[in-house]
């Protein structure tokens, strides 16, 4: 397995499906490293160590992961399906924030608004470069500007994750432009 496959296999565990290996998850993300590594290696025969694993946290290109002060646990910054409570601290956005979406969404979204869809929340980026790169996850992307000042003054609430992604719960259309609509 390389690393790209290993932090897909993290993210799967520590955002979405930790049972998958039988690992207990703790209300803050957390789950023990070295029950990480022993259940892997058990059911699904993969081979890891502990420096593996510090590899691909120190090394991944989203820093996706944090491990704990004591280095004993494992967590994932984001992007959880799993109820948990990554003790995110609540911040002011920049007066704008973008969201990387695929065209075949936005009747719906200029609809409904932006939903979380089976995650805690929505995403926003900093930039329209990284929301293009996570609009063309998902087909043909458009940017999505997001009047993040506006819905701040309303009394939205917005957390900045451990590793710099926006997050906020549902954003309503009206705060929602997609001027800059890309046919790429
Ligand atoms: C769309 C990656 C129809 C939404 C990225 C998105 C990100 C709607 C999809 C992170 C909708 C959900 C998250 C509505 C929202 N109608 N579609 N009302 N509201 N949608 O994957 O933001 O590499 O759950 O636009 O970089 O694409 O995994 O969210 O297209 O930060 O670390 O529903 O995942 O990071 O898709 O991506 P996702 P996302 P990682």
């Amino acid at each position: 397995m390389n690393a790209k496959e290993i932090s897909k296999f993290l993210s799967l565990l520590l955002r979405h499906s930790p049972e998958t290996i039988h690992l207990r998850m703790d209300e803050n993300g957390w789950v023990d490293i070295k029950e990480l590594i022993d259940n892997a290696n058990t059911y699904k025969g993969m081979g890891l160590n502990l420096a593996v694993i510090k590899e691909v946290v120190e090394t991944n290109d989203k820093q996706r992961f944090s491990i704990s002060g004591d280095g004993g646990k494992i967590r994932a910054n984001q992007g959880h399906s799993v109820p948990v409570d990554v003790e995110l601290a609540c911040e002011t956005p920049p007066a704008v924030l973008y969201h990387g979406t695929a065209t075949r969404f936005l009747d719906s979204i200029m609809k409904d608004g932006l939903k979380p869809a089976s995650r805690q929340y929505v995403h926003l980026s900093m930039t329209e470069a990284v929301a293009l790169s996570v609009g063309k996850r998902h087909g043909r992307p458009v940017i999505l500007r997001i009047d993040t000042k506006a819905m701040h003054e309303e009394g939205y609430k917005f957390y900045l994750s451990e590793n710099k992604v926006w997050l906020t719960g549902d954003v309503p259309a009206r705060f929602i432009k997609t001027e800059d609509r890309l046919d790429v």
